[in-house]
């Protein structure tokens, strides 16, 4: 076993005590993972600002796919080629971008059931669908009425809607947005909006059903009940002061802002009973087809938005201090756990004493009609001094809670039986998220946690100014706390989830079936390989194996053309992916499995013999898979050959 150094506070020069005195004294072997032997956890952590999310293995903290999602990606051509470009089409138009926060695994029985994992743009509203069968983005839908998207995505219980909360009210009126409004207007005219996608039992396809319009506030995060409380979804909000005060209490709420409460299944009955009305929206929806492996993008024109003076019932606010952030449940249902930034306790509010409040009609007033239940009589308890900026809070399943705190950097455990502090652990540095296998169900694991920290300083060779973001794996299996691993992270994860490997493993798809590519373009044999002319474009239906690519001399191609690559890979070894590159091309290369057909386009500037090969090395004979495609002047008229 290898002997870890002491870890004491004076062996770190740069800023004392940065290895942690509750370092795990056996902290090797518990992250240790055997080459060849598979880790027990797939995690998955979003990338934030990288538009992408990225696959690790736990406890080891070993990278095992970066999947993009919203953003472009050379590695494999994902929004470059022709396949792939429609998904990341938008009512903006193409936009390759996004910030990526909080991945949610879908869900059956209340517990995480690895078929899916849903995941938010932030900047263009969108939510996206990862089939964890392929681990490829194979959908996106973009939310219309909304701007910042932050207080998503919430799968329910059984993967019934996907839930999606907009983070900046917006002018929306029950006629639809209003494109060009004075910003004074803001009181009056702007509403938020909160978004359900159905979810179709079998295939995972989303369908935005129907939208909630709420009061003017700012949203910030949402999370969905369980048990008792899973017909109900509940969503922080901030500066709810710019919406207008609370009607007969007036300005002594200030010190408040509201936790919004959604039943979403009453919200479902109205929509299904017509009570929404139908106003004009443009939002893509972007989908992946599994047999032609072609995304095609449609543009919708409406979407159907409930009013919440025409729907009793639906929606009630309570209070909670200032700025929240997350807001999390506990496993049995029953404990709302709100922690707000700026708070110095953890308010921890009742679902039974929030029904009972509703039950009595035990209000101090109403906000656009929905009424405010008391903050005392839906409390449950308080946490004291549970450290400076809690931000989230995940469960052990076994009675316990554990807050980030990010301003004291320190991942803080407290008891769900008489809410008091029980240990505390310093991260490395500021921590946002932390994440639990299961932590946000009603089954969580209670082996480990992560702590995704923002600001990582000496915790790593120094790589310039820029620096990796830090996963710590905190061993949570006893009464303490004891930290077990570093690990550098890809962009800013904000959130994760992670699910046990027996979930996921056994489902993976191995490769695609040739016979089953239904590519309109797909050559399945090298005999039927062809270039095609017709006025301005031109097709090259070609094949790679291992190792040649066919054809390989091409003439007849001019200035100006648009040429196609449809490259289908004839492997049938499911490990022997094929890679296609043109010298000056403006797209990024081709990756394409075994089976599949990808489409690479090209539109050469200049007349000249260009070089064309295989970008991942497959053979001894790899450097053999090249050939040249001739350019001429444009008008030419050089026949096709190859
Ligand atoms: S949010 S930690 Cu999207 Cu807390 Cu970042």
């Amino acid at each position: 076993m290898p002997v870890l150094q002491s870890c004491s506070k004076t062996d770190n020069k740069a800023t004392g005590g940065a290895t942690g005195s509750a370092l795990s004294s056996d902290a090797a072997s518990a992250v240790y993972v055997a080459p060849g032997k598979h880790d027990e956890y797939y995690s998955f952590l979003s990338g934030g600002f990288s538009g992408q999310v990225a696959v690790y293995g736990l406890p080891s903290g070993r990278l095992l796919k970066v999947i993009p999602v919203f953003s472009q990606n050379p590695e494999n051509g994902y929004g470059y080629n022709e396949n792939t470009k429609p998904m990341l089409n938008t009512s903006f138009g193409f936009v390759p971008w996004d910030d990526l926060h909080h991945p949610k695994l879908s869900r059956a029985n209340e517990t995480t059931d690895g078929r899916w994992l849903f995941v938010n743009g932030n900047n263009t509203p969108r939510i996206a669908r990862i089939d964890l069968k392929t681990f490829e983005t194979v959908e996106i839908v973009e939310i219309p009425n909304s701007a910042g998207n932050h207080c998503s995505p919430y799968p329910t219980n059984n993967n019934e809607y996907v839930v999606a909360g907009t983070r900046f009210s917006v002018p929306v009126t029950p006629e639809g947005k209003l494109q060009d409004v004075s910003l004074k207007e803001y009181k009056d005219k702007f509403r938020g909006t909160i978004s359900f996608l159905k979810v179709d039992k079998d295939h995972g396809d989303m369908n935005l059903d129907f939208q909630i319009m709420v009061p003017g506030f700012d949203y910030d995060l949402a999370n969905g009940g369980k048990g008792p409380s899973s017909d109900w979804i509940f969503f922080t909000s901030y500066n709810t002061e710019k919406a207008g005060t609370l009607k007969e209490v007036g300005a002594s709420q200030n010190d408040k802002d509201y936790l919004l409460c959604v039943n979403w299944k009453l919200a479902a009955k109205y929509a299904a009973e017509g009570k929404a009305r139908e106003i004009p929206a443009n939002y893509a929806h972007n989908k992946m087809n599994h047999e032609t492996n072609q995304a095609t993008s449609t543009m919708k024109k409406s979407v159907k938005i409930l009013l919440p003076e025409e729907c009793p019932d639906m929606l009630y606010l309570i209070p909670v201090p200032k700025s929240p952030h997350g807001v999390d449940i506990d496993p049995s249902g029953e404990n709302i756990v709100i922690s707000g930034k700026l708070a110095s306790v953890i308010p921890v509010h009742s679902f039974s004493k929030m029904q009972t409040a509703i039950k009595n009609k035990d209000y101090i007033g109403d906000i656009n009609g929905i009424p405010v239940l008391k903050y005392e009589s839906v409390l449950q308890a308080e946490v004291k001094e549970p450290g400076l900026g809690p931000l989230h809070t995940e469960f052990d399943g076994k009675g316990n809670a554990y807050s980030s705190m990010f301003v004291s950097s320190e991942v803080v455990k407290w008891s769900l039986k008489d809410f008091k502090v029980k240990d505390r652990i310093p991260v490395y540095y500021s921590i946002g998220h932390l994440m639990i296998p299961g932590g946000d169900t009603k089954n969580p694991s209670s082996k480990y946690l992560l702590a995704m920290n923002k600001i990582t300083k000496d915790r790593y060779l120094p790589t310039g100014p820029e620096l990796a973001q830090a996963g710590q794996l905190i061993d949570i299996s006893g009464e303490k706390m004891k930290m077990l691993l570093d690990f550098p992270l890809i962009g800013e994860p904000h959130y994760a989830q992670a699910i046990a490997a027996e979930k996921i493993a056994p489902n993976s798809a191995k490769m695609y079936k040739l016979d089953a590519n239904k590519h309109p373009y797909a050559t399945k044999k090298e005999a039927d390989t062809k270039v095609v002319k017709n006025g301005n474009r031109v097709d090259v239906y070609m094949t790679a194996i291992r190792s040649h690519l066919t054809p390989d001399n091409i003439e007849g191609i001019e200035v100006g053309n648009e040429v196609y690559f449809h490259v289908t890979n004839l492997e049938q070894d499911w490990d022997v992916p094929h890679g296609f590159a043109v010298m000056g091309a403006q797209n990024a290369e081709l990756l394409i499995m075994p089976g599949a057909t990808n489409t690479f386009k090209w539109v050469p500037t200049k007349t000249g013999v260009f070089p064309f090969y295989c970008t991942d090395f497959c053979s001894a004979l790899h450097q053999e898979m090249q050939g040249y495609a001739r350019v001429s002047p444009k008008g030419s008229n050089v026949p096709i050959a190859f």
